[in-house]
């Protein structure tokens, strides 16, 4: 049987990798073809991605990709992006880009959402659209988008997000793919079709929103001229589950027929802790609870919750890199592992936390502000973003758990961040439930997978779920000290009041 390949472009905020999947048979095989930091800008306009450098690593990874495939006799069929979800680019009706994206930490977003809840308030919004409510959503960033540049969107013939923007890059053609549609907050989770109501609502327009197509669709091929440059076949363009958290959830390597209660975390720039659902939960609990309706892969629902993740630990490290002292994420861990336990804890959605810089004074504050000693080293800085992101998954299982009135029996963590064994162990701890840790590289391979569901050469999700399965080298942490995160509880719970 011939060996087929596919392309997964996985771009996190934090880096993005083009990853060769080799499909033979069943069985399933990633070669890493290119990786490159995601670096956004700050402009005299504001906070941008660096779209253009990550054109060029995609590009670069194409070609890479090409030639791995040719030593390894395979036969390249398809390619895919996905990414972080909410951002955007317009582009006007000479195809052209309408200005340079801008990243969804930008300060200009809070100001826009805030304007939005006072228009509408958030049950109307949260009814329309099953989203959580992150003041970044596409919704609230066209808000500011409007009052800072209105002409953009008037001229605008197609809104396309990241992932969308790419794929047109790639093969000229503009759509939108349903999973990354959803973090828009601007889709009726009950028919997936734009919620163009609310946008009038806010006095938004709606002729710049396209075709909505499902993950797993052929959208196009390879433009000739960029297949030339890669030295590669026209090949063709698949749209996998654009959403960098789609693709995730996709490639958890469960048995959902052995298994029907378990929870999920994606785990890296953000950890996302949820439940597949096959309908969409959308009620004055969820709302309250913060829980989002995003669609997945194989029109399910990702019921999730955004927690701000490792981001903190990437901001707490490069406080630490600008003062001279460069540590990479193992010895960071290594010394988180030997400070003293629950010294400091944080609330990880304290609003202060979610821009960039200024991490360990943010911290410092909010030990101040809530009378605990402020961490003295980044083992101790570490350590505190570590547990408290462990009491935080407690919290939110929780609340999960609640909303679906069943108890889940495994929570399966995918995403780099189930690199960091502390995290992983503390995880379990906290949520005394037993877990079960990889794909590491879970998006590419659910991004890879989904291509080859479009392609014929999978059936369908389950189908992808085995797939990952039979390839993936899995780890299982059992809890062992439930109780010291039991006794943190009231602490905790004290901190997210404040
Ligand atoms: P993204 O959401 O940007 O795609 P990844 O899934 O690549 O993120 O996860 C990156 C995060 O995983 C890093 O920020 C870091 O905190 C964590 N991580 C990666 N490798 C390790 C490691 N060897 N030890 C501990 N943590 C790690
Ligand atoms: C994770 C993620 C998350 C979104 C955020 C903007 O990378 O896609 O699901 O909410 O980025």
């Amino acid at each position: 049987m011939s060996k087929t390949g596919y392309v997964a472009f996985d771009l996190g905020a934090e880096s993005g990798r083009a990853m060769l999947a080799v499909l033979d048979g069943e069985h399933i095989s990633l070669t890493e073809a290119h990786r490159f930091a995601n670096t956004p800008q700050r402009l005299p306009s504001g906070y941008h991605w660096n779209l253009l450098q990550l054109w060029a690593d995609l590009m670069q990874g194409l070609t890479r990709a090409g030639e791995l495939a040719r030593e390894q006799n395979v036969t390249l069929v398809s390619l895919g992006v996905d990414t972080w979800g909410v951002d955007f680019g317009l582009i006007g009706k000479s195809g052209q880009l309408l200005g340079l994206p801008y990243a969804y930490r930008d300060e200009r977003h809070p100001l826009a959402f805030q304007q939005a809840i006072d228009k509408l308030g958030e049950k109307t919004i949260y009814d329309a659209t099953g989203i959580q409510f992150l003041p970044f959503n596409t919704l609230f960033q066209l808000i500011a988008q409007r009052d800072a540049e209105p002409a953009t969107l008037e001229h605008a013939t197609r809104l396309l997000n990241m992932p969308d923007l790419l794929h047109y890059f790639f093969s000229g053609q503009q759509v939108n793919e349903a999973t990354i549609a959803s973090t828009t907050q601007m889709v009726d989770p009950h028919t997936g079709k734009w919620s163009t109501d609310l946008l009038q609502r806010l006095d938004l327009p709606t002729h710049m929103l396209g075709r909505i197509v499902p993950a797993g669709s052929c959208i196009g091929k390879l433009r000739a001229e960029l297949a030339e440059a890669a030295n590669v076949e026209p090949i063709d363009v698949i749209v996998p589950g654009s959403h960098d958290t789609a693709s995730a959830v996709a490639a958890v390597p469960v048995d959902v027929s052995a298994t029907p209660n378990w929870a999920y975390l994606s785990s890296g720039t953000w950890s996302l802790m949820g439940a597949e659902v096959d309908e969409p939960i959308v009620t004055d609990a969820s709302r309250e609870a913060g829980f989002t309706n995003e669609r997945g892969v194989g029109n399910k629902i990702r019921l999730l919750k955004n927690i701000a993740g490792l981001w903190l630990v990437q901001q707490v490290r490069a406080d630490y890199a600008r003062r001279g002292e460069e540590y990479d994420y193992p010895a960071l861990t290594q010394q988180a592992d030997a400070a003293d336990p629950f010294r400091t804890l944080i609330d990880p959605g304290h609003a202060p936390f979610a821009t960039p810089g200024d991490m360990c004074a943010k911290i410092d504050a909010f030990a101040d502000a809530t009378g605990q000693p402020r961490p003295e080293t980044p083992g101790q800085y570490v350590r505190c973003c570590l547990e408290s992101l462990a009491m935080t998954y407690r919290h939110t299982l929780a609340k999960l758990e609640d909303l679906l009135g069943q108890r889940m029996d495994v929570l399966h963590i995918v995403g780099g961040g189930g690199k960091n064994a502390l995290l992983n162990q503390m995880t379990a701890d906290a949520i005394d439930r037993r877990v079960v840790v990889g794909p590491y590289e879970g998006t590419a391979v659910g991004n890879a997978l989904t291509q080859a569901i479009g392609h014929g050469d999978v059936r369908d999700l389950a189908h992808l779920r085995t797939i990952v399965r039979n390839a993936s080298e899995l780890l299982t942490v059992e809890p062992g000290n439930a109780d010291s995160f039991n006794r943190q509880a009231h602490r905790f719970a004290d901190l997210l009041g404040k």
